[in-house]
């Protein structure tokens, strides 16, 4: 599904703004109407935001079950004799999507985009209504899991309960942007480029899919709009006899326009992408870019906000781009699921390198992962055939709509699974034979730190694997002495029994900004500037450590816990992106040469 363009072919109009919202507890809107009707009492909800932290209400905050969007647009004439299609961005995390009644598209993943073909059901002259339910219930069934109690309190009121598997609040609502967009009837439908760099010259090998009476031309322009390459067929390889390579120092971005001709040679649909010639391989235990080793420096992030919560908005983008770029940061991982595609543009745009990560967080048996037991979750039929095709299913559609992305680097199949059981590896196996179908990047799995590596049967099957440590934190709390050593033995035991590199997906320490210690403790600025500056001192003594990413790179907003002050405080930058201390400790090592120096 193509990212949503404007050329002289396809028109866009974003719905984005304030819409009407209204909760729906006994789950009765479809019954009464509301999807025809409108939605009765409604209250003003933006778009795209997550509905939880917009209001003073608690009832709203903590809301499970249904809840309703709706807005209303005029489409203009000219559209008329074109395809007409609704696409939302990621809804969280259940979608039902009606245009002037007419019920359009499910969706059943939040993190992801989806889109109806709406061209039958909307009006030319009136006002078209769209109406959106929305239910934030999690299940065995998706990604993330949870589940939801439900109990009787009284005079027949029910109440809901959510046990999630994961650190992070159950944000809800419209997440992203939403488009009306248009294409011709012949339209291009799919695009796939790959890339290759040979420190010279480079490649750029694209597909397409369109009707397959129509004549495909494509046109690689460099930042002058010179044509650099031409080509045709839904197949080819154009060649850049001196390319500029693409990388977080210089991310130089070709314009490849793609154009859909008829038999007379005149142009029926015209959709354009930016292109990063770059180069990404495994090999001698070394993570290379265009030739080169390449280590990773970063943090693992979420998509958390103050007020949106969820919801994209480039305000807090950028800014975030800027404050990693200050840090010397050259790449991150969006934990724990799929991010705005916005993002991923930002990062071909300025220079990041992505591990890209499914939404299949907390499959494993507890609550805050690295405190918890490992009870089995793959043998014991929590983990379904059904979860299973959600996950796989989540894999395939990541891959469709991140490939041609150069900032993304490499795929993430989880975080934090169970994968000491042996039923892990052929569910995981699985996951591994769809990706490597699909695309030649590397993939990664992580692993939560009381994944013993002797015991791991997933590890053996991907190419680089991700570690989350956070010895001296949840395990000899306060002492970094003894976490530091304990870091050392798990890092060496990993060495000892897998070839494949290592990259610290995760280290970090919840920090109050502004309280101070000397000497440090728990909590205070001084013992996460010092558990950084550890933790680095280990991590260069092993060749096999790739990369490091802290976690986190913003403190954000979690469930209420006896071990979340306001969230996790983990951030190396506040909620509103200040920075801590610890900023400056990350700033000096990644802006000195480390490890290509
Ligand atoms: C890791 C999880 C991450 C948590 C982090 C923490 O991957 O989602 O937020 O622990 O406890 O285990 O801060």
């Amino acid at each position: 599904m193509l990212y949503p363009r404007m050329t002289e072919k396809r028109q866009k109009k974003p719905l984005d703004g304030v819409w009407m919202f209204q909760l729906d507890p006994n789950g009765k809107g479809a019954e009464e109407g509301w999807p025809a009707q409108g939605i009765p009492s409604p209250i003003h909800m933006p778009v795209p935001s997550s509905f939880n932290d917009i209001t003073t209400s608690e009832e709203i905050r903590d809301f499970l079950g249904d809840v309703w969007y709706e807005t209303f647009t005029y489409v203009p004439s000219e559209w008329m004799t074109e395809r007409i299609m609704l696409r939302f961005g990621a809804v969280a995390h259940h979608a039902k999507v009606w245009v002037n009644g007419h019920l359009v598209v499910e969706s059943h993943n939040g993190f992801l985009p989806f889109e109806a073909d709406v061209t039958p059901f909307v009006n030319e002259e009136k006002m078209n209504r769209i109406v959106v339910k929305v239910n934030n219930e999690l299940s065995w069934d998706m990604l993330p899991p949870g589940e939801v109690m439900e109990e009787v309190i009284e005079d027949g009121e029910v109440k809901k309960t959510l046990h999630q598997q994961h650190d992070f609040f159950n944000y809800a609502g419209i997440h992203r942007s939403v488009f009306l967009y248009t294409t011709p009837q012949t339209f291009i439908h799919s695009l796939k480029v790959g890339t290759d760099f040979n420190g010279k010259s480079g490649r750029v090998a694209v597909e397409s899919g369109s009707h397959p009476s129509a004549f495909v031309h494509y046109s690689l322009k460099n930042h002058q709009g010179e044509v650099i390459a031409e080509g045709k067929g839904t197949k080819t390889d154009l060649q850049v006899p001196e390319a500029e390579a693409w990388s977080p120092e210089h991310p130089y971005l070709y314009k490849l326009d793609v154009y859909l001709k008829d038999e007379e040679g005149a142009t029926l649909d015209h959709y354009y992408l930016n292109v990063g010639i770059r180069k990404i391989e495994v090999k001698n235990q070394q993570l290379w870019l265009n030739g080169s080793p390449i280590y990773l420096k970063g943090f693992g992030k979420h998509e958390d906000a103050v007020l949106r919560g969820k919801g994209y908005d480039p305000v807090t983008n950028l800014r975030d781009m800027y404050l990693m770029k200050e840090t010397g940061a050259n790449s991150f991982r969006t934990a724990h699921y799929p991010y705005a595609e916005e993002v991923l543009q930002s990062a071909d745009e300025l220079g990041f390198l992505v591990i890209d990560e499914t939404s299949a967080v907390g499959l494993l048996s507890q609550g805050v992962p690295a405190t918890g037991n490992l009870e089995p979750v793959f043998s014991n039929g929590k983990i379904s055939s059904r979860l299973k095709e959600y996950h796989l299913d989540t894999l395939q559609r990541l891959i469709e709509r991140d490939r041609n992305h150069p900032s993304v680097i490499m795929w993430s199949l989880s975080n934090e699974a169970s994968t000491m059981e042996p039923e892990a590896e052929f569910y995981y196996k699985t996951l591994v034979e769809v990706v490597r179908k699909l695309d030649d990047r590397p993939i990664m799995n992580v692993n939560l730190m009381l994944i013993e590596p002797e015991k791991c049967v997933v590890s053996k099957l991907v190419d680089i694997i991700g570690l989350n440590v956070y010895f001296g934190w949840y395990s000899t709390p306060g002492d970094l002495k003894a976490g530091t050593a304990d870091l050392r033995n798990y890092l060496d035991r990993w060495a000892k029994t897998h070839d494949q590199p290592i990259v610290i997906t995760e280290y970090g320490v919840d920090t109050v900004p502004g309280l101070h210690k000397v000497p440090s403790v728990m909590f205070s600025e001084e013992f996460q500037v010092q558990f950084l500056e550890r933790y680095h001192d280990v991590f260069d003594e092993f060749a096999e450590v790739i990369g490091e990413q802290v976690w986190n790179f913003a403190d954000f907003m979690t469930k209420q816990d006896t071990v979340r002050v306001d969230g996790n405080k983990k951030g190396v930058f506040t909620r509103d992106r200040q920075p801590k201390m610890a900023q400056y400790t990350l700033q000096k090592r990644w802006k000195s040469p480390l490890r290509e120096g």
